[in-house]
């Protein structure tokens, strides 16, 4: 191409043809113009075939064209010292942060590349508050949290004790945390953005659900943006590009993504080979967004209007990332050599600049690659964390920041006085919009308890008729959507299962929410349960995205805070695809102090029938138990449901309580019981354990203690009977309905004690009701095996676990127990092997009951068959 380009007549050809187009756009403008083009292009393909290649991307070269460009609203200059006085101290702090406790890190770089993105945005655009009274919603890069203080610092809104302290959390008086934490920073961040990719998806889903709360007449002003910063190696995460088209889809025009393509990460060049700026803009582009793209600073504004012939922009479109590193680093006369002595022309473009100048041409300015190469540029890797004090007396001299040289050393912050010239401008540009940011502040006013009427009839029982825990559910989450006081606030999110769960009537009770209504004439309009969209939809029906479902739990789970609603989300999935697909996410809302029902469907092992070994869930509660501020149930019985979604919220909206709630859901269906009676009831079920069913047998020799959860409660009550009726054992059956919730509160007692060593010890919750209980303890769940173990050191005795660990098999619910161990047979075992070694029963007795029971001493294992 280049060479066809140095072609006299080709070139003479091209020129005519630009001077022509030239005309049409001075005399019909740019739509004209697009339009000849397009013309241009369907004659070329018709006469002679002429294909021109897919192209998504544009010239690397900024989208606004020179003329095009607003004047600058502001004092460049005020703003330029005001950025100085940001990046020394965002850079003092990781130093001394460094100088004060080596290793205890954080990033210079990511800030200082992309300060310009933030300060322009922080002087003009990023609104506390709008006019309508809405606000902006900005998700901050996590690494480039030091800036974000810095700023603060200067905004007085952050004294010089917390930036001294950064990254030292425990330190008296408290710290500053690394990166963007709600959880540790409640007045603070809104937004943990630090694990990469998680932002990006949440912004999405978060302008989503703004609309959603706009249409549903939920949130009445509007007019606020999403805005997120993000890294350009940050776009290779799954989550940062796979929800792109749904703001595309949704036309989510109040969603600004910020892409700092400083073209580097960690270890190198984000695309060495490539470049990224092009790729995200193919990608964007793709996706139906708008791209604007800012490569080059005004510094090479002449240049570019002087490229008549498109020289220099195709040139610059040669280069590869990797190499335009090279440029930063090298001086100028190779840049001359290396980018411009490709062509005589190109040459004689920069003939009339120095080597100084030309090196000084890519650097400096306001634009992300200058910004990135004034500080990269001087060979200093990403990672650094440190600088000699060389590099800082050359920081300081750059940024004018009046430290005298013999205090340099300490790297020491820098705050101008309250009524200095910058101060005064910065406050003033945020007065303008309306507030400082970020500001975490909980925006909504606690509700009202609600009617105990709506669980009333779960606690009956079903009488005999057969529910699954799923149907107990979604048939208290009906009611709880009529309620007319929290019906609206309710918001059902579901990642394309609602069939499966049985929440079809949902469908129409409450619509699904469609940003533009139901378009077409649903093919099932005749069915009573069709599916309806409407634009007052209620339920969140994702399709199968479990990451994006949760970023609108997320969405909704904070908007107590965010937007000062109460909203209640459940996200109802399949188990199996919880916390093991998205439990990134699930962390980052609980560090966002996210409210609301994670539900759990199809939960279970050995539940779940036929579905195998990727469908069936049997640890999803071992893993959450990692999640601090969590509760975890995992409940056998519709009042156990009942009891527990009930207390939920009104911990969470009523109490205000930083939690949330995880419940596991069956589709076993099975007849409920009545909830027994007794003060203690309601209490054991949410502190995790109560006796469900005592032994009828009185004063029996042999006893045992057997807890059951979930739908393995089932085996565990036909167990129980068999052990009396057989085997002379009285056995007390116990619902645990959260061993975590157990676990929890005896870790917290054994530590009280500890710390507390003369005063009368506290006793674990269920080492209290387990106090009289006599015999052996046998626990079977549909979960793995250390789940129950967890609490065996409170049990007074030894605790015998049955579990599922292992593969999945796709069976029927009575081979799988067989199989993994869990069924009313391997109960009774387990049992009475408790009792002989406890040398309550002869050998002989157990040996038969193998034979009596029907169970294989020689099956495999399932843990690793
Ligand atoms: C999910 C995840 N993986 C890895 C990291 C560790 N990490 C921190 S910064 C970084 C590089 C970031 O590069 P980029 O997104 O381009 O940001 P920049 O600092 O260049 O602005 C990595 C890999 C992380 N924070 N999150
Ligand atoms: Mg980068």
């Amino acid at each position: 191409m280049a060479e066809t380009q140095t072609n006299g007549l080709e070139v003479l050809e091209t020129r005519e043809w630009l001077d022509s187009l030239d005309y049409v756009l001075s005399k019909g403008g740019p739509d004209r113009a697009g339009r000849l083009l397009q013309q241009l292009a369907l004659h070329a393909r018709r006469a002679a075939g002429v294909n021109l290649p897919f192209t998504a991307t544009t010239p690397y070269q900024n989208t606004i064209p020179i003329r095009q460009q607003p004047p600058f609203p502001g004092s460049q200059e005020m703003e330029r010292r005001i950025k100085s006085l940001v990046r020394w101290n965002a850079l003092a702090m990781v130093v001394r942060a460094n100088k004060i406790q080596e290793g205890i890190g954080g990033h210079i770089s990511t800030y200082a590349s992309a300060a310009t993105l933030y300060e322009v945005a922080f002087n003009h655009f990023l609104r506390a508050r709008t006019e309508a009274g809405d606000r902006d919603i900005v998700y901050f890069q996590g690494h480039a949290a030091p800036g974000m203080y810095a700023r603060a610092y200067l905004e007085g809104r952050i004294p010089t004790q917390k930036l001294e302290n950064f990254r030292r959390e425990l330190k008296p008086g408290g710290g500053l945390s690394s990166y963007p934490h709600p959880w540790l920073m409640p007045d603070f961040w809104e937004f943990p953005t630090v694990s990469m990719g998680l932002g990006p998806i949440q912004a999405i889903y978060h302008a989503r659900f703004i609309r959603y709360l706009e249409n549903r007449g939920l949130k009445q002003s509007s007019g606020g943006k999403v805005w997120a910063f993000l890294g350009d190696g940050e776009m290779d995460e799954p989550e940062s590009l796979g929800s792109i088209t749904l703001a595309s889809r949704e036309r989510l025009d109040n969603l600004i993504f910020v892409v700092n393509c400083n073209l580097q990460r960690l270890d190198g060049p984000v695309r060495g080979n490539g470049k990224i700026i092009q790729e995200l803009e193919a990608i964007f582009r793709g996706a139906g967004w708008n791209v604007i793209k800012v490569i080059w600073g005004s510094d090479w504004d002449s240049l570019i209007q002087s490229d008549r012939d498109g020289l220099l922009v195709r040139r610059m479109g040669e280069i590869t990332d990797g190499q335009y590193q090279k440029y930063f680093v090298e001086s100028g006369a190779y840049f001359r050599q290396n980018f411009f002595g490709t062509d005589p022309r190109l040459l004689k473009m920069v003939e009339h600049l120095s080597d100084e100048q030309l090196a000084r041409l890519r650097l400096g300015g306001h634009d992300p690659i200058k910004v990135h190469a004034a500080y990269e540029g001087k060979n200093i890797t990403h990672q650094q964390k440190k600088l000699n004090d060389e590099e800082l007396r050359l920081f300081r001299s750059r940024f004018g920041i009046p430290i005298p040289d013999g205090e340099l050393h300490e790297a020491p912050f820098y705050r101008p006085s309250d009524d200095s010239a910058e101060i005064r401008y910065m406050q003033e540009r945020r007065k303008q919009l309306g507030g400082y940011l970020p500001e975490r502040k909980v925006r909504a006013t606690p509700l009202k308890p609600i009617a105990e009427s709506h669980f009333e009839e779960f606690y009956k029982g079903t009488d005999g008729r057969e529910a699954s825990t799923t149907m107990v559910f979604v048939r208290l989450l009906s009611k709880l959507l009529r309620d007319p006081e929290i019906g609206k606030l309710i918001v059902p999110i579901i990642p394309d299962e609602a069939r499966t769960f049985g929440m079809e009537a949902l469908f129409r009770q409450v619509g699904i929410y469609s940003s533009v209504g139901q378009l077409y004439e649903p093919v099932d309009m005749d069915t009573l349960l069709y599916y309806k969209e409407a634009k007052d939809g209620q339920i969140l029906e994702e399709g199968i995205t479990e990451a994006g479902s949760m970023c609108s739990f997320i969405a909704a789970g904070t908007a107590y805070a965010n937007h000062g609603i109460n909203a209640i989300p459940f996200f109802i999935y399949y188990s199996m695809f919880g916390f093991q697909r998205i439990g990134d996410l699930i962390w980052a809302a609980a560090d966002m102090r996210c409210r609301g029902f994670l539900l759990g469907g199809t939960a279970g092992r050995t539940t779940l029938a036929g579905e195998g070994l990727q469908h069936q869930d049997g640890h999803s509660h071992v893993l959450m138990l990692a999640v601090p501020n969590l509760l975890a149930y995992d409940p056998a019985f519709a009042y156990e449901i009942a009891i527990i979604i009930q207390d939920g919220i009104k911990r969470m909206y009523v109490d205000q309580e930083s939690v949330f709630y995880y419940l596991s859901v069956t589709n076993e269906p099975l007849p409920m019981p009545e909830m027994p009676a007794g003060q203690n009831v309601r209490e054991g079920i949410l502190k995790g354990i109560y006796r469900f069913k005592p032994s009828v047998k009185k004063n029996a020799k042999l006893n045992a203690q057997l807890f059951g959860s979930g739908t393995i409660m089932y085996e565990v009550l036909k167990a129980q009977q068999i052990l009396e009726e057989k085997y002379g054992v009285a056995a007390d059956v116990w619902s645990v309905t959260s061993y975590k919730q157990l676990y929890r509160e005896a870790n917290d007692c054994e530590r009280w004690n500890m710390l507390h060593p003369g005063a009368t010890p506290r006793i674990p919750y269920v080492t209290q009701v387990l106090k009289d209980a006599p015999g052996v303890f046998v626990a079977a769940s549909d979960y793995m095996k250390v789940l129950p173990e967890s609490i065996a050191q409170w049990i007074p005795g030894r605790l015998v676990s049955l579990g599922t660990d292992g593969f999945g098999r796709s069976e029927n619910r009575a081979s799988l127990r067989d199989f993994f161990e869990v069924d009313a047979k391997h109960i009774v075992l387990a049992t009475l092997t408790a009792l002989q070694r406890e040398r309550q029963m002869n050998q002989e007795v157990v040996q038969q009951s193998i034979r009596d029971l029907g169970i294989n001493p020689e099956k495999c294992n399932p843990v690793t068959s």
